[in-house]
């Protein structure tokens, strides 16, 4: 059986690392590169925590390139800092060198490159904005025909966002991060006519990242990789933490664990609403992820990770 070819494009939050420490880990993906979008983190710790991550997953043949594009209503300074603090982590720094490489054009131009040199149509993984994947489109309209679906961790649809108001002003609440970052790439790539599979706040609510669960890590670290997604994730525990990308990212391994449900939607751009992916009937239509066998996800984490 061939592989399945995918593209991840995350934005460099500690939940990035760990769906990209996941994604080394499946047997039947082949990843053709990684994409870092600088928005949940400082471009730079994110690249390099990114590149570090490949080398300790023996993938160091997959390239790593930085996107350069901008959103419009930066993540908090807290959530970015955590990409200083993961490139720091001991188990990330036994070596002087880093082996994989980080590809010399941007994110976006290598996003258009892998997709049109792939033998068949390609998975996005999507774990932050859509604002490259929209960049790419709008450089590169033939690649859609190349993007056989994205998978994305983004949106809410029947529960309320998780931009603060009491953090970001002139906003209502109703927008999740990744579209609030920028609203109008969402937009962009809702008037496409690919597949888009989404993990919403409505189930990510639902899937925390608990002490227990941290702890089953702590418990088999023995093995370097449950160690280090243990480290993560005791990083950010003191704050509401849930499985956001790790959630969306298993996915591609096993979707028989999660129900789908299709909504008609669409992104709101402007006002006091902007990033709400609202359920409009009529709207584009799109799958959200509306049920998943939380037992067998967390199981499936943490055979993943021991190794
Ligand atoms: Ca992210």
């Amino acid at each position: 059986m061939s592989k399945q070819l995918v593209l991840m494009d995350h934005d460099g939050g500690v939940d990035d690392y760990l769906a990209t420490m996941l994604l080394m880990t499946m047997d039947h993906i082949q990843p053709l590169g990684i994409v870092v979008t600088p928005a949940d983190c400082y471009a730079e710790p994110a690249v390099s925590a990114t590149r570090k991550i490949l080398d300790l997953m023996e993938c160091s043949h997959i390239p790593v390139a930085q996107s350069t594009v901008r959103g419009i209503n930066p993540f908090p300074r807290l959530y970015r800092r955590d990409s200083f603090v993961v490139d720091h982590l001991p188990i990330l720094n036994q070596s002087e060198t880093i082996r994989t490489s980080l590809v010399a054009q941007t994110g976006q131009d290598f996003m258009i490159q892998v997709l049109r040199e792939a033998p068949e149509p390609v998975t996005l993984m999507v774990t932050g904005p859509l604002t490259t994947v929209a960049i790419a489109l709008e450089k590169a309209p033939d690649i859609e025909a190349k993007i056989q679906k994205i998978v994305w961790m983004g949106g809410a649809l029947n529960v309320g966002g998780n931009v603060e108001k009491s953090w970001e002003p002139g906003q209502d609440g109703s927008a999740e991060w990744n579209v609030y970052w920028d609203p109008i790439s969402a937009a962009q790539v809702w008037q496409t006519q690919i597949e888009i599979i989404m993990c919403p706040l409505d189930l990510t609510n639902n899937v925390p990242v608990t002490s227990d669960i941290v702890y089953k890590m702590g418990r088999q670290r023995q093995y370097p990789i449950s160690d280090l997604a243990g480290q993560c994730y005791a990083l950010v525990i003191p704050q509401d933490y849930y499985f956001w990308d790790v959630l969306a990212t298993a996915y591609l391994a096993h979707p028989e664990f999660y129900q789908l449900r299709e909504w008609e939607t669409e992104i709101i751009t402007t006002g006091l609403s902007q990033g709400r992916t609202k359920i409009v009937s009529g709207g584009r239509k799109i799958y959200a992820m509306d049920k998943v066998d939380k037992e067998a996800f967390y199981a499936y984490i943490l055979q993943q990770w021991a190794r």
